[in-house]
Order: C-alpha cells, then structure tokens, then sequence
C-alpha cells in the first residue's frame, strides 16, 4: 500500500480554516509563549558560543558588558532549560490539546493567564540577572543568595505551566462531558499526561522558593539548611528532563510518522509509556545527589532503582518510534533490511531535524545510564562529562526536535510558506555534526577530571589539565551548534517577513494507529488512577528519606559570592 492510498488521518483545514476550535483569543497567547521561547533559545544560544570559546581561552564576557562567566551561564541555563522549554512546551502542547480535543481550551483566562505570567516571568529574572543580582546558575542553589526578583520570576514561569497543566485537565473534562463512554484522543491524552506529571513534580521547587528561599532571602527566616534545600530542589530537577523531553515525544510518536508517509504502531502502547513517565520520572531526584553527604545510602538505592525504570519506556520509544519510521520507509518502497531508512523523506527539513535529534538522543540516553549508575557517577559527577551528555539529551534531542516541529508550527500558525528549505536542512546536519563534536569534547575532558561550571578560560590550573585537543573540539563543536542556530533564526524570519502566504490553510499532520484507541484497554485511560499511583511511589521514595533526613540542620544565612 502506497502511503498517498492511505486514508487521511486528518479532515478539514488548519487553524484559520478551523472556526469554532482554534479560537483567535486563544491562539494569540499561544503564539506568544512560542515566541518567548524563541527568544530564550536566541540569547541563550548566543550565551554558548561564549562558554565554548572559554574552554580554548577565548573569555570576551567584558566586551558584552558582562560581568562574569558565572553572569552568562547563568543566562544560558535559565533561558534554555525553563524559558525555551517551558514556553515551547506550553504553546506546543496546548495546541495539539486543541487539535486532539477537536475543540477549544476550556478556558481562554487560563491561556492567556501563561502567557502574561511567562512574560512577567522572564522580565523579573532578565531584570535581576542582567543587573548581576542573580549569578546563582539555573540551580539556585543555598546557601548562594539571588535577588528576589528571581525567585519571583522563576515561580511565575512554573505558573505559567501550572495554568496550563489546569488548563489541559479542564479541557480533557470538557470533552469527557461532550463524549461519555469514549477513550480519551491520544492527542489529547499524552499532552494532559505530561502536564499532570509536571504539576506533581514541580512541587520541590515551589516548595523550596515560597518555603525556604523567598523567606530567606527576605530576611525572615535567618538560616536554611543547603542539603535539604537541594533535596527539594533535585525532587523536581530530574522529572523536569521528562518534562522537556515529552513534547519531543509526542511529536516522535503521533506526528513525525504521519510526515514520513507511515503509522504508529499502537494506541495502547503509546499510553503506556506516557503512564510509566507518568508514574516514575518523580520519584527519582536523589541520583542527583549521590556523593550528597548526609542522605541515607538506602534512600540512593531506592532512587536508583525507580531511575533504571525510567529507562524502560524509553526504549520502549526507541523501538516503537523506530517501528513507525520503518512503516513509512516501505511504503515509501523502502526494500530490504535497512533500505527503508534512505526513503524517509531526509530532504524535509522539519523530519531531518528530529531524525536527526533522536540518533543523538541514543548516544545522550546512553550516556545517562552511566551518570546513573551509582558507581560510575563517582568518576563524571561534576566534570564536563555532564554537560556533555546533557546537549545531546535537552541540548539536541529536545532542542533540535523543537527546531524541527517550528519549520511546520510556523507556517502553520503564520500561514506562510516555510522559506530557505536548503538552508533549513543544512541548519539540522549543522547542528548535528556540532553536538557530535562538542559533546565528545566535553565528554572526553571530564573523563579526564575537567570540572563542569567553571570558566576554563580563567582557571589558574588551566594548564594542569591534559584535555587540549578535547577542549578545542568542544569549542569547535559549539560554534558550528550555534552558527546552525544563526541559520535557523535567519529561516524563520525569512518565513515571517517574506514567507509565500499559503494558498490553502495547512492541517497539523496527526498520524494514524495501526491498532487503534477502540483495542486500548479502559485502564490506560484512567488518569486519576495513575496520577495516584505516581503520588503513593512518590510517598515511598520520598517520606522515608524525609523522616530519616529530619530534623532541619538550618545553619546557613544567605552569602552573595558574585
Ligand atoms: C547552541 C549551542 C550551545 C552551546 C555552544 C552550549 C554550550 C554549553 C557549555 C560549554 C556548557 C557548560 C558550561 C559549564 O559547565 O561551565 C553549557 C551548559 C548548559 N547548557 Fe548549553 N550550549 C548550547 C545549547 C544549549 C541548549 C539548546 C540547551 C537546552 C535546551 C542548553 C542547556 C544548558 C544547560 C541547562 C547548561 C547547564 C548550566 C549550568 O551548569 O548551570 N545548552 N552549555
Ligand atoms: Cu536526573
């Protein structure tokens, strides 16, 4: 069967054509959270280029009216790993919500509510980090005191999600309500998984900035305990990567097949997973601490063993994703073992991106098994080992895949043609080649003891470390990632500015089941249910560990080493 034979997934037109469902009060806040998040991968990406030219000596922080390494990587790290990600997810999710629902949000209050808290957001902590009163890193870790604009900033960005989280919950409600009796879309359903999963994980962070730092920093609590700061901090800080990461898969899974020509390989399968992320990307946090003193060993184990379980539906990813890809290659005529690789439509900029970004994501996947692994954490905690995993996870795998899902986001929202489609391709196999670089580079240099967070370029044991040829390749690793980035912000104003207006309003590309939601079982749309599961796993790794932790060892006032 040829993949044109297929019957289309999808019927009828795209935003503009969609009347009563895509609602101009609801796209328009959506619209600015994606640019918000543009804006944070811009001046975030520029932030790299800087740390990577540290690493060969080059430090030009004074020429940007800088004050320090510490002010821009501070910078990068707020603006990619929440504003980027938070703003992309929340403008990305809510509309394929939309799509999946057939309807609109439940309430415009609520979206444009995340717009203007993402803005207010990302004015207060621009604000305090510009003027250097927050060079604490994206961490913001205790005893270091940040102004508490940032903390105010910070928190509004997790309202922001936390209204769309309300948001999703609301509208899956609604279309309950309209369609008893019926299993949830999967469109739907994964977006809303995602965000229940958020709203229960992002309870370290509020608790620890409305609890702990603001009183704190506020001067009415004198002292904080650090270690138990950082516990809290870390409860929230290993499910944000699934956070990041879900919107990648839920384009991986329901559209990406559906623009290489081919089908997903099962309605229930994908619910399964989004469940078992549901339930065990939380209780987790401690694999961050485990050279933490104080934390009883047994809690790290515990933490250790719901990691590794984490791992299981991200192969699981990896196999049916791949499944999917391969039903499109053969339909596109693919032959053979492997021959239905080059068929997939690698001349498609948006599908070469995010091809692109799940090879990395095998490498990044691997590479965080060791950083897991309670042994072999001892040797790259801390180094550049770390970060050279992470850009190929958030970095790459999330990051290039967004990349992707703009070049047919953005026409779709702008009803423009997408412009520059060579220059596009190259941006991906840019960016690709770049992170490869750059991440053997910092992986290699941390395996050799380079410490991550900390200017190279400065360091007065720069020449102690024996990680030359490593450091340049990360230098020249980064620079092409962000040259490509260059190219990708010069393809979408292009589009913008001088796209093509579109004949005819393009529709989201949503794929199709091979086994479909009617074969799903009852049970794997039981949100509720599994949102209590997750709560009582979070009980178990959690409570133990509270009360053999306690009481508050609350000695350190606030100290300002910036
Ligand atoms: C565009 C090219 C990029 C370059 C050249 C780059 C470079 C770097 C380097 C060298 C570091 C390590 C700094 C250190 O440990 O001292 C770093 C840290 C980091 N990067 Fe990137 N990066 C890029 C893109 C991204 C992207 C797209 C994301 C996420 C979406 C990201 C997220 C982060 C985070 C969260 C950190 C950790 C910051 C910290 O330790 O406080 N980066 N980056
Ligand atoms: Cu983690």
């Amino acid at each position: 069967m040829s993949a044109t034979a297929r019957p289309q997934a999808v019927a009828g037109g795209g935003a503009v054509a969609r009347e009563g469902v895509f609602l101009a009060e609801q796209l328009w806040p959506i619209k600015g959270q994606l640019a918000l998040a543009l804006i944070g991968l811009a001046v975030g990406g520029l932030m790299g280029l800087m740390q990577a030219l540290d690493r060969v000596g080059i430090v030009i922080y004074k020429g940007l009216l800088l004050q320090s390494y510490y002010q821009g990587l501070t910078i990068h790290g707020v603006l990619l790993a929440f504003l980027f990600t938070f703003g992309f997810g929340n403008a990305f999710v809510s509309l394929m919500a939309i799509r999946g629902f057939e309807r609109p949000l439940a309430s415009t209050f609520l979206v444009q509510g995340a717009f203007w808290t993402m803005l207010a957001g990302t004015l207060l902590a621009a604000y305090a980090i510009l003027r250097n009163q927050a060079t604490v890193l994206f961490t913001f870790y205790a005893p270091m005191r940040a102004s508490s604009l940032f903390y105010l900033g910070a928190a509004l960005l997790v309202v922001s999600t936390l209204l769309t989280a309300l948001n999703l919950v609301l509208t899956r409600r609604a279309w309950q309500r309209e369609h008893p009796a019926e299993r949830t879309p999967l469109l739907g359903f994964v977006g809303v998984v995602t965000y229940v999963m958020w709203a229960l994980a992002s309870l370290g962070v509020v608790v620890l900035v409305v609890f702990f730092l603001l009183p704190w920093q506020l001067g009415w609590l004198k002292t904080t305990d650090p270690q138990f700061n950082r516990i809290l901090f870390w409860y929230t800080g290993h499910a944000i990567v699934y956070f990041w990461l879900m919107p990648a898969y839920i384009s991986w899974y329901l559209i990406v097949p559906r623009q290489v020509g081919g089908r997903v390989f099962s309605d229930s399968l994908v619910r399964l997973v989004f469940i078992l992320l549901l339930i065990f990307s939380v209780p987790t946090g401690l694999h961050h601490q485990y050279v933490d003193p104080g934390i009883p060993t047994v809690m790290k184990v515990v933490h250790l063993f719901t990691t590794f379980s984490v791992v299981y539906p991200s192969l699981v990813t990896a196999f049916t994703v791949m499944a999917a890809l391969e039903d499109g290659g053969r339909a596109r005529g693919g032959r053979g073992l492997l021959g239905w690789i080059w068929k997939l439509p690698w001349g498609d900029p948006s599908v070469a991106a995010q091809l692109l970004a799940m090879l990395v994501f095998i490498l990044g996947g691997a590479t965080g098994i060791v950083n897991a692994s309670y042994n072999l954490n001892n040797v790259v905690h801390n180094t550049s080992f770390i970060p050279g995993h992470f850009h190929m996870t958030v970095g790459t795998a999330v990051a290039l895949s967004f990349i992707g899902i703009t070049y047919w986001l953005i026409p779709y929202l702008s009803g423009r043609e997408l412009m520059g489609r060579r220059l596009a391709l190259a941006q991906a196999w840019l960016w690709f080649v770049g992170v490869l670089l750059f991440a053997r580079g910092q992986i290699a240099a941390g395996l050799l003891g380079e410490p991550r967070r900390s200017s190279i370029g400065e360091a007065p044991y720069r020449d102690l470390i024996s990680a030359g040829l490593d450091n340049w390749l990360t230098a020249i690793g980064g620079t092409l990632m962000v040259i490509s980035g260059a190219l990708y912000f010069i393809v979408i104003l292009w589009t913008l500015l001088a796209g093509r207006r579109l004949a005819q309003p393009m529709e989201i590309p949503v794929a199709e089941m091979r086994f479909g939601a009617r074969e799903t079982a009852p049970l794997w749309d039981r949100l509720g249910f599994w949102f209590l599961v997750g709560v009582i796993l979070v009980a178990i790794a959690y409570i133990p560990l509270f009360v053999l932790y306690l009481p508050l060892n609350s000695v350190s006032p606030p100290i300002k080493v910036y």
